[in-house]
């Protein structure tokens, strides 16, 4: 453990970690079962293409979260995209500017605008009142985005699509798992659309669904992840390559059965970072609601700017990748403020986004990480929060060095 801000690895000393603690580092279930589904899959021969795995897995993930059809695609990205064209928006949609940046560019990447509305800083999720004044004749849809796994205010944005005829789409890529007023996320809107790529808590290597109760919906998203074959020789819609293959599949068969686990073992990694970090002031954990399950994928440290106008939190992730803890700035810098948006939104501000895009954390967590990591991780951040004003004088004396050289990042 180091003593003083003197032997932070930014200022000279050693890293605390000699390999970096990634966020994100992949959670695998049980490796025997996962072969052997493997050599079950070659000794078939059957690779992709509505397997009997992607099959078997579809029918596992509807039954967890409740739902009619679960449609099972290469990657959420491609999930996101096909759920958009299947529910017929285009124009405009209205999404967060505080998510991850594919929630946009499945929209714009089929010539639909992304309308970037502001956050409710409460539940980080869209303000539901700034949603309806971003509507406009254009408007065809809704995107609410369960960020962190926090479910969006879904009863108003629910009324507002209805009242005003919009369809509605949730980016549910953190939410699998997790539920809204005892409900499992999954069932709520037209569809919801899941993530589990590898760095989610729950994987399937590469992978991402479609979760719908509409029949018709279910039909459609089918054939278009496979071309808009309906046939050998027979094609009836306009479609792509989304289909997951027999190994995502493998992987995720696997990974439910750890389920349980890696939940419990978030949850354990979260009450710890609570706990070791409960009395430093300036500096929150973001707290879940234990009357709903939680898959407690992103452990969020969430600074005031009390703390920031000292040691900004850029600075603070500096010092901290340094020492080999690899936390990241997701959502950082906003959608809106990046690439093609930022071109064509000159004036645009969210002022809820960019406050809180310049606050937060992701703090390694997952089955990878262990309480003596935490333990470590949170001593350093004591260390530098409880000794702010002399870390920043410490900062001033190195200049620009803390930007150059090996600390690039
Ligand atoms: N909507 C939302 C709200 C999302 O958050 C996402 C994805 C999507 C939609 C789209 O779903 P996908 O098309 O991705 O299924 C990551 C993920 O690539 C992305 O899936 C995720 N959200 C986003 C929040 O984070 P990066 O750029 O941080 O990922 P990457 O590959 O740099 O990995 C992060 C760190 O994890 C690495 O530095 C090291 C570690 N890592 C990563 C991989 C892939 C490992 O240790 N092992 C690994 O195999 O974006």
């Amino acid at each position: 453990m180091k003593k003083t801000v003197d032997d932070l690895a930014v200022f000279g000393g050693l890293p605390v970690f000699g390999e970096p603690l990634y966020a994100g580092r992949p959670n695998i279930g049980d490796r025997a079962r996962l072969l052997e589904r493997f050599n079950q899959m070659l000794d078939s021969r059957w690779l992709t293409n509505d397997g009997p795995f992607v099959k078997e897995f579809e029918q596992r993930i509807a039954e967890l979260v409740r739902v009619k059809h679960c449609v099972a695609m290469c990657n959420g990205t491609v999930a996101l995209e096909i759920a958009i064209r299947a529910l017929g928006m285009e124009g405009e949609v209205i999404v967060p500017s505080f998510t991850f940046i594919a929630t946009a560019h499945a929209l714009r990447w089929q010539g639909i605008t992304p309308v970037f509305c502001d956050i409710d800083p409460r539940t980080q999720t869209l303000d539901s009142g700034k949603v309806e004044e971003a509507i406009t004749p254009r408007t065809t849809g809704i995107i609410g985005v369960h960020i962190w796994g926090h479910t969006c205010d879904i009863d108003a944005l629910a009324e507002i699509a209805a009242r005003r005829g919009l369809k509605l789409l949730f980016d549910a890529a953190h939410a699998f798992a997790c539920s809204y007023k005892g409900r499992m996320v999954g069932s709520f809107g037209d569809a919801e659309v899941f993530s589990f790529h590898a760095t989610k808590f729950f994987n399937t290597l590469e992978g991402g669904a479609v979760v719908t109760n509409d029949d018709d919906l279910a039909m459609k998203l089918r054939l278009m992840r496979n071309f808009g074959f309906t046939g050998y020789d027979e094609v009836s819609y306009l479609g792509t390559n989304g289909k997951m293959n027999e190994m995502s599949a493998a992987m995720g068969l696997t990974s439910l059965e750890s389920l349980d686990e890696f939940v419990a073992v978030n949850r354990r990694n979260y009450l710890r970072y609570r706990q070791e970090l409960r009395d430093v002031a300036g500096a929150q954990v973001l707290t879940y609601d234990e009357t709903d399950r939680c898959n407690y994928q992103y452990t969020v440290l969430e600074l005031d700017e009390a703390v920031t106008r000292v040691v900004s939190r850029d600075e603070l992730w500096r010092i901290l990748t340094a020492e080999n803890v690899m936390a990241r700035r997701y959502f950082f810098p906003g959608c809106h403020r990046m690439e093609p948006y930022r071109s064509h939104l000159p004036g645009l501000r969210l002022p809820e986004t960019e406050s809180l895009a310049e606050r937060v954390l992701c703090l390694p967590t997952g089955t990878a990480v262990t309480e003596s990591d935490i333990r470590i991780i949170c001593h350093l951040l004591k260390l530098i929060i409880g000794n702010a004003a002399e870390v920043r004088r410490l900062l001033d004396s190195l200049g620009d060095k803390l930007c150059a050289g090996s600390l690039t990042i």
